[in-house]
């Protein structure tokens, strides 16, 4: 898959389908609600994109649809959702607007690895 060129500006560090539900928008609490959505890591956000309806998921790629919401990562903080769901590797991403999101993938290996590269940006950003 290759980025768009916003993305490929925005330096897009990792790009993936992941199992995502909002838990909080405002500090306020939200109905849980999982879905399957696609995932661009770039250089200060998260950007979701949703999956298109019907088949052909093979060729699709989000350079098509436009972003549903994006996330700004300076100042967010990110742990694993240990008490806050009860599916396997799940991690739990708060903004500082207060805005919360649970991200979870079967795979333990997948998780770990967005885990990092989202703390990575995080440090990055509160470096700079
Ligand atoms: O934390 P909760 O409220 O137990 O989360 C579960 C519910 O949101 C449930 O929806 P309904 O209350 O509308 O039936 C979801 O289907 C579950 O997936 C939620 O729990 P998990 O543990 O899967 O995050």
């Amino acid at each position: 898959w290759k980025p768009p060129r916003r993305h490929r500006e925005a330096e897009v560090q990792k790009a993936g389908q992941l199992n995502r539900t909002k838990i909080a928008e405002g500090g306020r609490k939200l109905r849980k609600s999982w879905g399957v959505c696609w995932v661009v890591l770039a250089r200060n956000s998260l950007v979701f994109y949703k999956e298109p309806k019907g088949p052909a998921p093979a060729t699709w790629c989000p350079a098509s649809s436009r972003p549903e919401s994006s996330v700004d990562l300076r100042g967010a903080a990110l742990d694993w959702a240990r008490h806050l769901s009860s599916k396997k590797n799940v991690i739990h991403l708060r903004t500082v607007t207060g805005n919360e999101f649970l991200l979870q993938s079967d795979h333990e290996a997948t998780i770990h690895e967005w885990a990092r590269a989202i703390r990575d940006v995080i440090h990055r950003l509160d470096l700079e």
